[in-house]
């Protein structure tokens, strides 16, 4: 049985997800964050060197990364299922956002986390005013910027069709949910991108989506 290897409020919540989509059996190994750092428990590397989730076990090889991940499952047990025809546009599109999520869309929300936590650090009291003033620079010179060219980017793809890769739902729309519930986290996500509501709307009502809700809890966003 496929075994998946789940970090509490942790990109492996997609794994499970898809699975749930796909209709495939698996078991959950559940490891939680450190409630002060965070950070992964050192048990985590055990499963991948790496110590980050989701990995994923099955027939004796040993996965890791969201993307590699998605196409290995859906490719040994999709059938077909929530990956648009090879050749087709679509199938563009979809290569596209498996590899946008991670690759584009994170870096500036984990940079957000990164200046929004900075001050927060044990420094001499004397150097928090500075530091606070350097880290609210950066956000809204460099960072915020950048999110709002990707919130106008994905607001204007979803203008173009109901689902990232096309009019079907596909493992790409589950890949995006990470970056997607990020930015409506602490990305500026706001009442102005309709489109995105509503997709994370439709997103959030599926079947699937909702019984991972009750078997681990709420996606949730850290880091
Ligand atoms: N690009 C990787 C990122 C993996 C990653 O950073 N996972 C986070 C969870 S969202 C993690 O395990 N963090 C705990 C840690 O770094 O200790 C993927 O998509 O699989």
């Amino acid at each position: 049985m496929i075994v998946v290897h789940h970090l509490n409020s942790s990109r492996s919540w997609r794994v499970l997800w898809l699975l749930e989509e796909l209709g495939v059996p698996y078991q959950v190994k559940a490891y939680q964050r450190d409630p002060r750092t965070l950070r992964a428990p050192p048990a985590l590397r055990q499963a991948h060197p790496l110590g980050k989730a989701p990995v994923v076990e099955d027939d004796g090889r040993t996965l890791a990364e969201t993307g590699a991940i998605v196409e290995y499952l859906t490719e040994r047990h999709g059938g077909g299922r929530l990956v648009p025809p090879a050749g087709s546009s679509d199938r563009l599109r979809y290569t596209y956002w498996l590899h946008y999520a991670e690759g584009s869309a994170m870096p500036p929300l984990l940079l957000t986390l990164v200046f929004l936590e900075m001050p927060k650090a044990p420094m001499p009291f004397f150097v928090r005013p500075i530091v606070r003033g350097i880290a609210k620079q950066a956000r809204q010179t460099l960072i915020e910027p950048m999110l709002k060219e990707h919130l106008d980017f994905m607001e204007g793809e979803l203008g173009k069709s109901t689902w990232f890769a096309g009019e079907a739902f596909s493992a790409a729309d589950i890949v995006m949910s990470f970056p997607v519930e990020g930015f409506a986290a602490r990305g500026g996500l706001d009442a102005s991108r309709p489109k995105l509501w509503g997709w994370l709307e439709r997103v959030r009502a599926r079947p699937a989506y909702q019984r991972v809700v009750e078997n681990v809890g709420p996606l949730d966003i850290v880091g």
